[in-house]
This record gives C-alpha cells, sequence and structure tokens, in this order.
C-alpha cells in the first residue's frame, strides 16, 4: 500500500455515523474519500462537503450524500492533504489549486485532519512554492509586487499553457521563496493585499497530523 493510501485509508477510520465531513481535495485526499465511499455503500450515513469540483464528482460517483458548505451548521470533521508542514504544525496548502475552498470548509470544522506522506514535513516552510489566489483583475499588478519583493512569482498554467483558474473564478500565483521565516507577518501582509483572495499559508488552522511512513502511520496531536 502506498502511504498516502495508507493515512488516506486511516483518516477514514474517525468519521463515525451521522457525521458532517468536509472533504479535501488532491491525491492523498482521493484514498480517504474512496474509503469513505466504501463504508457509505455498506450503509454508513455522512453528509459530505466538498472543497473542489474534483472532490464533488469523486464523491458522487461514490454515492456519497452531499452538501455545501451553506447548507450545513457545521462540519464535525475535515480531512485534506496539504503540501508541507512545519515542526509546529503550520501549513502550505493549495498546489492542488483548490485552496480557497479548503480554507472556507476548514474554517467552518469542529476539527480538521491533515493527511500526508513523510515528504511533506519540513522543518521550515518555504521550498514548495506558495500558491497565492489572486482576482483577475489587477493581477499583474500584484505580480509585479511579489516580483520586487524578490518572490520569484509565477503564474500557475494549465494543461493547455493557458492561466489556470480556480473554481472561484480566480488566478493563482506560486511564490518561489524557499523560505519562509516569518509565516504569520507574511499571511498578514498578504491578507492586507488588495486582490488577494486567499493565500496557501495555513496557520494554527489543524488539529491532527496523520503522517505516514514506511513502517506505518503516525498520528500526531
Ligand atoms: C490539497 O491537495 C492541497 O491543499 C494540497 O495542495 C494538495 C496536496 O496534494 P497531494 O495529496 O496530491 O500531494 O489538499
Amino acid at each position: 500500500m502506498n502511504l498516502k493510501q495508507m493515512v488516506g485509508e486511516k483518516a477514514a477510520e474517525y468519521i463515525k455515523e451521522g457525521m458532517v465531513v468536509g472533504l479535501g481535495t488532491g491525491s492523498t485526499a482521493y484514498y480517504m474519500v474512496e474509503a469513505l465511499g466504501r463504508r457509505v455503500n455498506e450503509g454508513l450515513n455522512i453528509i459530505g462537503v466538498t472543497t473542489s469540483t474534483r472532490t464533488k464528482e469523486q464523491a458522487e460517483g461514490l454515492g456519497i450524500p452531499l452538501k455545501s458548505v451553506d447548507e450545513v451548521d457545521v462540519i464535525d470533521i475535515t480531512i485534506d492533504g496539504a503540501d508541507e508542514i512545519s515542526r509546529d504544525f503550520q501549513g502550505i496548502k493549495g498546489g492542488g489549486g483548490a485552496l480557497l475552498f479548503e480554507k472556507i470548509v476548514a474554517d467552518y470544522s469542529k476539527k480538521v485532519i491533515w493527511i500526508v506522506d513523510e515528504s511533506k514535513m519540513v522543518d521550515e516552510l518555504g521550498a514548495f512554492p506558495l500558491p497565492i489566489e489572486v482576482m483577475p483583475y489587477g493581477s499583474l499588478q500584484l505580480f509585479k509586487i511579489f516580483e520586487a519583493k524578490g518572490y520569484q512569482p509565477e503564474f500557475r498554467l494549465d494543461e493547455a499553457g493557458e492561466k489556470y483558474v480556480t473554481d472561484g473564478g480566480h488566478l493563482l500565483i506560486d511564490l518561489n521563496m524557499k523560505e519562509i521565516k516569518e509565516p504569520h507577518a507574511l499571511a498578514t501582509w498578504l491578507d492586507g493585499l488588495t486582490g488577494v483572495v486567499e493565500h496557501g499559508l495555513f496557520l494554527d488552522r489543524v488539529n491532527t497530523v496523520i503522517v505516514g511512513y514506511e513502517n506505518g502511520p503516525v498520528v500526531k496531536e
């Protein structure tokens, strides 16, 4: 079994009868959704709240009942992947292009679980490019601001080589910062930039991390 499958299936065990479950996006979350789909077909009653069109299509195909984030009071547990997690459990997400919906769903969740293989655990954030979701209007001005800061921005492209458009209708600019010494200060600065819709710094937002190692999953809380 690969490490992503291992942690995906382990995380699905946290889901109990009657729960409202935030369903993350990405190749690790994929296995969690598959495992939940199997349990639903065996009789488990849950409601899923998806974080992307991709996950919605997968969950619908498996017969998992779904509601939108606006149709539920609260989400009991959200399980999602991540691109990098530091020692103090701060994260970069958004490599999969779904960070805005992922952050919204996480914000309305009582508990958030991230599932990753061991390669995602880092000493310090920043080797993975930090995705910034921006309004198309004015995005080149933001690009120039990031460039002037030395963050080596790049517009995310789709398979056709066009600018990638998120489920929310925005663009993504990836910042190649190499290292992020002060994630909270960076997040505050990004939050203050007009036209930045969201960014991939997920700070102080996770309760449990399940890490896949060759000899088994490790739950860190
Ligand atoms: C999502 O999927 C993200 O926020 C993150 O960018 C990505 C991780 O992908 P994978 O599990 O495919 O490595 O959860």
